[in-house]
């Protein structure tokens, strides 16, 4: 799931995970949907998680919650609204559809070992520069 402004992850069962854990040599596919494609309730829930972690956050920039508020509202109503969600070392990087309910789907064969960052590579208004989940996937 990539939202404004982060990512989170679930495993096969919907259970949510802090990272994706796989082991080398897994053929890894992952199903990527934007927090905008949600409904509303759901979709509310993935903003209150970056103003819970953000407001006031001097590593975020700062910004109080109502501001935070405002960025989110302005990055959708630029039509900002999908994210490029990258794993570099894998050469994954797809874009994801908010005007679908199905996720877009990525393979790829886990051949490196390590800790791997998952970064939106699109502009996506103001958080942008700030949506990396750290280490978010693990080979080993
Ligand atoms: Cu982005």
């Amino acid at each position: 799931m990539a939202y404004h402004w982060g990512f989170a992850v679930y495993d096969e069962k919907g259970n949510e995970v802090p990272q994706i854990e796989v082991a080398p040599g897994t053929q890894v596919t992952l199903e990527i949907l934007a927090g905008a494609s949600l409904d509303h309730d759901a979709h509310h829930e993935m903003m209150e998680r970056t103003i819970e972690a953000w407001a006031d956050n001097t590593e975020y920039g700062g910004k109080p919650a109502m501001e935070l508020h405002e960025l989110m509202e302005e990055a959708e109503a630029a039509g900002l609204n999908d994210h490029l969600v990258t794993i570099a070392a894998f050469g994954v990087s797809v874009l994801t559809d908010h005007e679908s309910s199905e996720p877009v789907r990525v393979t790829f064969v886990a051949d490196q070992t390590g800790t791997f960052d998952i970064r939106c590579m699109g502009l996506c208004g103001w958080g942008h520069q700030f949506m990396v989940l750290e280490g978010g996937l693990v080979v080993g």
